[in-house]
This record gives structure tokens, sequence and C-alpha cells, in this order.
């Protein structure tokens, strides 16, 4: 079949809307129809170049939801007609990551996803016989899309896809990393650094898992506001201070915080969440995706001295178990996500998605199909 969709040709260029040719799914995989997607900064991230598994031309996108089209072979969880949310985190409940009940880094599709491919190591899209790359394992940024049956859960068929394709990255992240990577107790002391959809997010789970005290941190302010809706006690501009940002934050807490997120991908501020911790038991999460070549550092005191470095992926969260969950969490009212969308457009507008997430003006922007 034959339908539009966003291609992303090369680094640092404008995507453009392509007529792309669709395979029809293989064994194991299914045709989506999507109706909504999300923008992330990880998409702009690997658009920017600096993604070192970024490989063009590529259809991006992996924060979408949508209705099952067709099935191919073998499909067994999965019919024409149900709603899904593609999961750049497969859940095959069969391999050594799934079953370790350790992590939800689930390695079925994990290789060939990596290089932009199905997993029997092809592309299901293609222009003039040319192989457009498949990104994430989701490329929602398409009207159509080939995913593996591993890579989708079925969620709820009332919920609206235009607002729960949020937690197929965003907002699911935020608030896993809270729940499942730092399990914030009540009372505690939370610092988050940048206030976009993931960082907003952190701020909802954070209020969910009753944290005493919320400082958010961003050098834009106009992100104060929606920051303090989400729950924040505190917001700080790095900007008006001469000290370094861990030390103002120190100052404030009688010592440190118990939890801190990197919500950004800026490994300097990697190292102020950490060191803004409390010594002795503050935890910081790495969430932010940074670029490649880059790295962190501190002073091996600050983890020998109790602090601890964790990251998290997908906050945590086995997509095909709990997301169904969190559609429903949603559904009744227990997580927000209405006011994380800022825009709605239609695919032919995306670049200008872009455009206001690099310019701080959106939370998050919705394509609808
Ligand atoms: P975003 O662009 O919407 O938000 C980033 C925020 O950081 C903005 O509010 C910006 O003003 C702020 N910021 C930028 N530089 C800053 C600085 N020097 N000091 C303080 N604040 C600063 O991005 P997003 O979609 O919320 O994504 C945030 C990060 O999380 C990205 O790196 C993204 O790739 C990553 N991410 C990771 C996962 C995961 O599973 N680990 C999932 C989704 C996104
Ligand atoms: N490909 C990059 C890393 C990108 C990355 O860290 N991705 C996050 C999800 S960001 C979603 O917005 C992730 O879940 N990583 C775990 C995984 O298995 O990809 C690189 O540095 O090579
Ligand atoms: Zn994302």
């Amino acid at each position: 079949m034959k339908c539009k969709a966003a291609v992303a040709w090369g680094p640092g260029q404008p995507l453009k809307i392509e007529e792309v040719d669709v395979q029809d799914p293989q064994a194991g995989e299914v045709l989506v129809r999507m109706v909504a997607t999300g923008v992330c900064h990880t998409d702009a991230f690997t658009l920017s170049g600096e993604d070192p598994e970024g490989i063009f031309p590529a259809i991006l996108g992996h924060e979408g939801a949508g209705i099952v089209e067709a099935i191919g072979e073998g499909v067994t969880s999965l019919s024409v007609g149900d709603h899904v949310i593609p999961l750049y985190t497969a859940e095959c409940k069969e391999c050594k990551f799934c079953l370790s009940g350790k992590t939800n880094l689930c390695q079925a599709v994990r290789e060939t996803q990596g290089k932009g491919l199905m997993p029997d190591g092809t592309s299901r899209f293609s222009i003039n016989g040319e192989p457009i790359f498949h990104y994430m394992g989701c490329s929602t940024f398409s009207e159509y899309s080939v995913v593996a049956e591993v890579s989708l859960a079925k969620i709820h068929v009332d919920a609206p896809l235009e607002k729960v394709c949020l937690l197929g990255c965003g907002i699911t992240t935020g608030i896993g990393a809270v729940l499942n990577t730092a399990k914030v107790e009540e009372g505690a002391t939370v610092a988050v650094f940048g206030l976009g959809g993931i960082g907003l997010s952190v701020i909802q789970g954070a209020r969910m898992a009753g944290a005493g005290r919320i400082i958010a941190i961003d050098i834009n302010e106009s992100k104060f506001e929606m920051a303090k809706q989400f729950g924040a006690t505190d917001c700080v501009n790095p900007k008006k201070f001469d000290a370094p940002i861990q030390q103002v934050i120190v100052d404030m807490t009688d010592g440190g915080v118990d939890y801190s997120f990197e919500c950004i991908g800026n490994v300097d501020l990697m190292r102020s969440a950490l060191e803004c911790c409390h010594k002795g038991w503050g935890e910081s999460i790495i969430i932010g995706v940074a670029g490649a070549g880059q790295e962190i550092s501190t002073r091996p005191f600050q983890l020998v001295t109790g602090r601890v470095w964790k990251g998290s992926a997908f906050g945590g969260v086995k997509g095909r178990s709990q997301l169904p969950g969190y559609v429903e969490d949603y559904m009744n009212g227990k997580i927000e996500i209405d006011p994380f969308v800022t825009h709605t457009m239609g695919l032919e507008d995306i670049n200008n998605a872009f455009d206001l997430m690099h310019e701080g003006k959106s939370i998050r922007t919705v394509i609808l199909f």
C-alpha cells in the first residue's frame, strides 16, 4: 500500500512529506493505522545527527497510538481493530531480560531496531524501491507503520488516542522513573532538572508518590506555571544565581535532596543533579539522552559518600503488561495528560512542531492523522 509519511532524509534537514510504499506485515508483525503521535525531544535529538544510532533516510516518531489494520502470520495477541500504542521498549516475556524481573529492557528485537530494521533484518518502507529505515521500532510519523507484535501494547478501546499517544513515551517515562526506578517515598524531597514533557511528568509522578517538596529547575521561566500546576513547590532558574545550581539546591534543602532527575540530556547538569543529592542516601536518575561522544563525570567521592547514580529508560515500564494500566489510570483521572498537549496539527506541519519545541514554546505537539 501507499501512504503519506514524514521522511528524515538526513541529519539537520527538515522532514519532508512523501508518499511511501508500505509492505504487508510479515510473520510476527502488525500493520498499524496511526491516529495520533506526539513529538518527543528524542526525535529532534536523532534528527540533529547527535544520535550514535541515527540512520537516514528514516521515518522518525515513537510516541504514537493507532488501530490494527492487518496482522502477519502467527500473530496471536492482536486482532484487526484493536487499539494499540507502539513500544520502543518491546516486551517479549521470554528473553533473559524480560524473565529477570529486574528490567524492562527486553532485547527480543533491540538489535535490528537499532539498525532501523524489522526483526528479519529488512525494512517495510520504501520510496521508488529504495528502502527507508524504521525508527525505534515505531516510525509513528507515518499514516501506516509496520510494528513487531512484541512492540505493541493493546489498550482500552475507549481511550482517546489523540491523548494517550503521549503515554507511548514522555508521560510514562517521567512517572515511571519516579515510581519504578527511584521508588520515591512519601515526604521525600525531589529536584527535577528540565521542565519539558519528561520533567513535568516526573513532577506529576512525584506528587503521586506523595513527595513533600518538589524543586523544579529550568532556564525557561515560562515553564514554571505548569510545573506548579503539576505540584512543584519551588521553581529555580539557575541563571539567577552566581553559585553552581547544585550548591543552590543543597543550601535550600539542608544538605541536599533525596532524589533528583535529569530530564534535559546535558552532561554538566547530570553532574549537578547527582551533586545536589543528600550525602549518605541521595539518588539521581538520568533520563535525558546525551549526544554521541559525551560522557558524565564526578568525583568518585560523591558515590563513596552514599550518593547513587541511576538511569531510566521508558520509566522502567514493561509496555505490554503495564502500559494498558497507565491508559486506564488516565481514563479514571489518576494520570493527567490533557495539559501536556499544548499544540495539535496535521502531519504536513510537523516541522513546525520541532520549531515550537526548540523555541521552548510547546510541551507536546500532537500530530493528528
Ligand atoms: P523538552 O525539550 O520538551 O524539554 C527540555 C527542557 O529542558 C526545556 O524546558 C528546556 O528549557 C530545559 N533546559 C534546556 N537546557 C537547560 C539548562 N541548561 N538548564 C535547565 N533547563 C534546561 O524535552 P523532553 O521531551 O522533555 O525530553 C527531555 C530529555 O529526555 C531529552 O534528552 C530526551 O531525549 C530525553 N528522553 C529520555 C527518555 C528515556 O526513556 N530515558 C524518554 C523520553 C525522553
Ligand atoms: N540511541 C541512543 C540512545 C537513545 C536513548 O537513550 N533512548 C532511550 C529512549 S529515549 C525516548 O525518548 C532508551 O530507552 N534507551 C534504551 C534503549 O534500549 O534504546 C544512543 O546513545 O545510541
Ligand atoms: Zn521519547
